[in-house]
C-alpha cells in the first residue's frame, strides 16, 4: 500500500473487503436477541462501495436462503450480481455455511454420521460453484462445528482422517471443474465447540502436508481466534508467509482469556495490529485486508457503517505508522544497537556440510564478552509505542 493520503480515505486498491455475515451481523448474542433488521445483501454491497471497498465476501447462505429452489437461487444471484456490476465491487473469496443448521450439530466434514458429511460435502460443492459463478478465487474452510464436547464420542486420529477427506475431496471437485481456485483453512481453538479441531495456524500448517494436493491448500488466520489461544497473531501470520501459506486472512480484535468477540480491527490490542498491519505492508502483501467482524449489539444501521470506515480507517492510519516506523532516524538507530541487520548474517556462511560444521568448531568465542553487549529494546520498544502515541 502506498503511503496513505492524509485522510486516510480508504481506496478500492487498498483491497479492504468484509464479509456478508460482518456487515449484516444482527447482534444476536447467546443471552440477547437480534437488536438490528435484516440487511439486504444489495444494499450492503452499495454501502461498501460507496465507503471504499474493494470487496465483499459470502457465506453460501449469506446469499441464498438454505432450502431456496433453484429458481429463487438464480433470481437472488441476478441481483446481487447486477449490484456488483454497478458499484465494481468484486467478490475474492466464498465459503460454506456448515455450522448453523442442526444437521451439523455433531460436525459437518468430521460428524460421525457418513451421510452427514457427504451432505456437508455436497453443499460445499453447490457453495464452490456459486463462489466460482460471482468471481472468487479463494475458498476458506473454517470447521465451526468441526471439534466436540464429550471427549469419548470421537477418536481425534480418525475425525483428521475424515477432515483431510473432504478436504481433498473438495481440491478434486475444484480441479475437476477447472475452477481458478484454493482453499484456506481457518483455525480456532473453541467456540462454538468445546474443543475444535485443527485450533491454531501451527496445526493447520502440519495438517496440509498430508493432504492430497498441499499445494491447492493455505491459511486464513483470525487475529481473534489465535489471540483466544493466547497466541502471537503477527508470528502466526509471519509463520504462514514463510511457508507462502499465507492465503487470505481475517482481521478483527480481540482480548486474550474472552469469548470470541470479533470487534472492529483495531478496537482491542493496538500494538498488536500495528505489528500485524506492518508485517503485512513490509511483506508486500498484494492479497485481501478482509475485516472479519462485528459492528456492536448496540449499534443501528449507521453504527454499521461507521463500523466499516473504522475498521478501514485504523488500517490506513496503521499502515502509515508503519512507514513512519521505515523513516524515523531513532527507530532506524535502535534497530542498529538491536542487531536487526546482524540477523540477515547466516550463522554458517558454509551452509549445513562438512566444511560448515569443521568452521563453527574451529572458532573460537568468548561468552563473557559477548554477553556484555546491550541489546537496547527498551529504548527501541519506548520509541514505537510513542510512534503509537502520536508524539513522534
Ligand atoms: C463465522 C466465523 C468466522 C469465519 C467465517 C467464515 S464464519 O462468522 O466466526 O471466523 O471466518 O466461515
Ligand atoms: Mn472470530
Ligand atoms: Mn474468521
Amino acid at each position: 500500500m502506498s503511503t496513505p493520503e492524509a485522510s486516510f480515505a480508504p481506496q478500492p486498491e487498498h483491497h479492504f473487503t468484509f464479509g456478508l455475515w460482518t456487515v449484516g451481523n444482527r447482534g444476536r448474542d447467546p443471552f440477547g436477541f437480534e437488536t438490528r433488521p435484516v440487511l439486504d445483501p444489495v444494499r450492503s454491497v452499495h454501502k461498501l462501495a460507496e465507503l471504499g471497498a474493494y470487496g465483499v465476501n459470502f457465506h453460501d447462505d449469506d446469499l441464498v436462503p438454505f432450502g431456496a429452489t433453484s429458481a429463487e437461487r438464480d433470481s437472488v444471484v441476478k441481483g446481487f450480481r447486477a449490484a456488483l456490476d454497478e458499484t465494481g465491487l468484486r467478490v475474492p473469496m466464498a465459503t460454506t455455511n456448515l455450522f448453523s443448521q442442526p444437521v451439523f450439530k455433531d460436525g459437518a466434514f468430521t460428524a460421525n454420521d457418513p451421510k452427514v458429511r457427504r451432505f456437508a460435502v455436497k453443499k460445499t460443492f453447490e457453495a464452490i460453484d456459486l463462489g466460482a459463478e460471482l468471481g472468487a478465487n479463494i475458498y476458506v474452510m473454517w470447521g465451526g462445528r468441526e471439534g466436540l464436547e464429550c471427549e469419548a464420542a470421537k477418536d481425534v486420529r480418525v475425525a483428521l482422517d475424515r477432515y483431510r477427506e473432504a478436504v481433498d475431496l473438495c481440491c478434486a471437485y475444484v480441479r475437476e471443474r477447472g475452477y481458478e481456485m484454493v482453499f484456506a483453512l481457518e483455525p480456532k481453538p473453541n467456540e462454538p465447540r468445546g474443543d475444535m479441531f485443527l485450533p491454531t495456524v501451527g496445526h493447520a500448517l502440519a495438517f496440509i502436508n498430508e493432504l492430497q494436493w498441499p499445494d491447492m491448500v493455505g491459511l486464513n488466520p483470525e487475529f481473534a481466534h489465535e489471540t483466544m489461544s493466547g497466541l502471537n497473531f503477527t508470528h502466526a501470520v509471519a509463520q504462514a508467509l514463510w511457508h507462502s501459506k499465507l492465503f487470505h486472512i481475517d482481521l478483527n480484535a480481540q482480548r486474550a482469556g474472552k469469548y470470541d468477540q470479533d470487534f472492529r480491527f483495531g478496537s482491542e490490542g493496538i500494538r498488536d495490529a500495528f505489528y500485524v498491519v506492518k508485517l503485512l505492508e513490509d511483506s508486500g502483501w498484494q492479497g485481501m485486508r478482509h475485516f472479519d467482524a462485528h459492528p456492536y449489539r448496540t449499534e443501528d444501521e449507521q453504527g454499521v457503517w461507521d463500523f466499516v470506515t473504522g475498521c478501514m480507517r485504523t488500517y490506513e492510519i496503521l499502515a502509515d505508522k508503519a512507514e513512519r516506523f521505515r523513516h524515523d532516524a531513532d527507530i532506524q538507530e535502535a534497530l542498529i544497537v538491536a542487531g536487526l541487520g546482524e540477523q540477515q548474517i547466516p550463522t554458517s556462511p558454509l551452509g549445513a556440510t562438512s566444511a560448515g560444521i569443521d568452521d563453527i568448531i574451529s572458532s573460537s568465542f568468548d561468552p563473557q564478552a559477548l554477553a556484555e553487549r546491550g541489546y537496547g529494546h527498551e529504548r527501541l520498544d519506548q520509541l514505537v509505542t510513542e510512534l503509537l502515541l502520536g508524539v513522534r
